[in-house]
C-alpha cells in the first residue's frame, strides 16, 4: 500500500537526519540570520534537507517536495509557496530541523519534520525526535503511533485541567498577539509549557503527554506531520477561529478535542487568534 511505503521512506529519512541533529548539535555551525534576528539557519539545517530529498527522489521521483530552506524566509514567500504546491499529485512537506534555535543552542528539543500529502489532504506524517529515540507516525485513517504502539490523545474536560504549550513565533507583531493569548489563558489553564518546536508539541499532544497547543504565524512544514498525529490519535486540528485544518493554515489550535471550544473561545474573546491584523 503506497501509504506504508511513504512511511517507511519517511522513517528511514528522518532517523539518518535525526542522528546528524544530535551528533551535531550545540557544536558550532555556521548560522545566518533568515528573515530577522529570531528566525535561524545552520548548515546542518540544509545537509539535512538535502539528505531527505535524496530519499524522496530515489523512492519517489515524481512527487513534490517542499522543504524550509529551499523556501525564501518570511511569511508572504512561505505562503506563496504552500498556494503553489498544495495540491500537488504527492507532497512531501518538510522540516528538516524543527527548533534550530535549540539546536544552535545545544537544548535537546529538536525533530524531524515530514507529511506527505495527497492531493492536499495528508496521508502520512512522520516527527522524530533524536534526542529520546522517539519516533512518532501517522498514516490517515490508521491511527498514530509512537515506537510502534498505538497512542491517544489525553482526556482533559475542561482548560482548568489542562497543560498546554504555545512558543515564541518570529514575527514581532505575531509575537505579540501570541503573548496575549498566553496571558489570556493563563489563569484558566493548569500549566503552559514552551519548548521551541512546534512539531514536537503537536506530537506530545498526540500522545497525550499535552492537552493542547496553539501558536500563530507557524509554517506548513512546522504544522504538517503533527496535524494528522493529533487527528489520528483522537485529537482535534483547526486555525484559531475553527476551520479544519489544511496545508495553508498558520494559526494552529490542536487539542484533544475536549478543550478545543473552550481554548478557540479565550483567543477569540482576547483578539489573539493572529487574525486581527488583516481584519484592520
Ligand atoms: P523552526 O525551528 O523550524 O524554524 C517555535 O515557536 C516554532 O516556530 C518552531 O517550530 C520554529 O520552527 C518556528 N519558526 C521559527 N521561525 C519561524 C518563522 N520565521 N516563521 C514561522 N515559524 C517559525
Ligand atoms: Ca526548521
Amino acid at each position: 500500500m503506497i501509504i506504508d511505503e511513504i512511511k517507511r521512506t519517511a522513517v528511514a529519512a528522518a532517523r539518518q537526519a535525526g542522528a546528524l541533529i544530535k551528533e551535531k548539535s550545540g557544536k558550532s555551525t555556521t548560522q545566518t540570520l533568515k528573515s530577522n534576528a529570531f528566525d535561524l539557519v545552520t548548515e546542518v539545517d540544509k545537509e539535512c534537507e538535502q539528505l531527505i530529498r535524496a530519499y524522496v527522489q530515489k523512492s519517489f521521483p515524481d512527487h513534490s517536495i517542499l522543504g524550509e530552506e529551499a523556501v525564501e524566509p518570511g511569511s508572504y514567500a512561505s505562503e506563496q509557496a504552500v498556494k503553489q504546491m498544495q495540491y500537488a499529485e504527492y507532497l512531501w512537506v518538510i522540516d528538516p530541523i524543527d527548533g534550530t534555535t535549540n539546536f544552535i543552542h545545544g537544548f535537546p528539543a529538536s525533530v524531524v519534520s515530514i507529511g506527505i500529502a495527497h492531493q492536499g489532504v495528508l496521508i502520512a506524517g512522520v516527527i522524530y525526535d533524536p534526542y529520546r529515540d522517539e519516533l512518532f507516525t501517522a498514516g490517515r485513517e490508521q491511527g498514530a503511533c509512537l515506537n510502534g504502539q498505538r497512542i491517544q490523545v489525553s482526556g482533559e474536560a475542561a482548560l482548568q485541567q489542562s497543560i498546554l504549550a504555545t512558543g515564541l513565533p518570529t514575527a514581532t507583531q505575531a509575537r505579540s498577539t501570541n503573548m496575549v493569548g498566553l496571558a489570556s489563558l493563563a489563569h484558566h489553564i493548569r500549566a503552559v509549557r514552551s519548548v521551541g518546536s512546534a512539531a514536537l508539541h503537536m506530537a506530545y499532544v498526540a500522545a497525550g503527554r499535552l492537552s493542547g497547543f496553539w501558536e500563530i504565524d507557524l509554517n506548513a512544514w512546522d504544522l504538517s506531520a503533527g496535524s494528522l498525529l493529533v487527528q489520528e490519535a483522537g485529537g482535534r486540528v483547526t486555525d484559531t477561529k475553527g476551520e479544519d485544518y489544511h496545508l495553508g493554515v498558520r494559526h494552529i489550535v490542536a487539542t484533544n478535542g475536549r478543550i478545543h471550544s473552550e481554548l478557540l473561545h479565550v483567543l477569540n474573546e482576547w483578539n489573539a487568534t493572529g487574525y486581527e491584523e488583516t481584519e484592520q
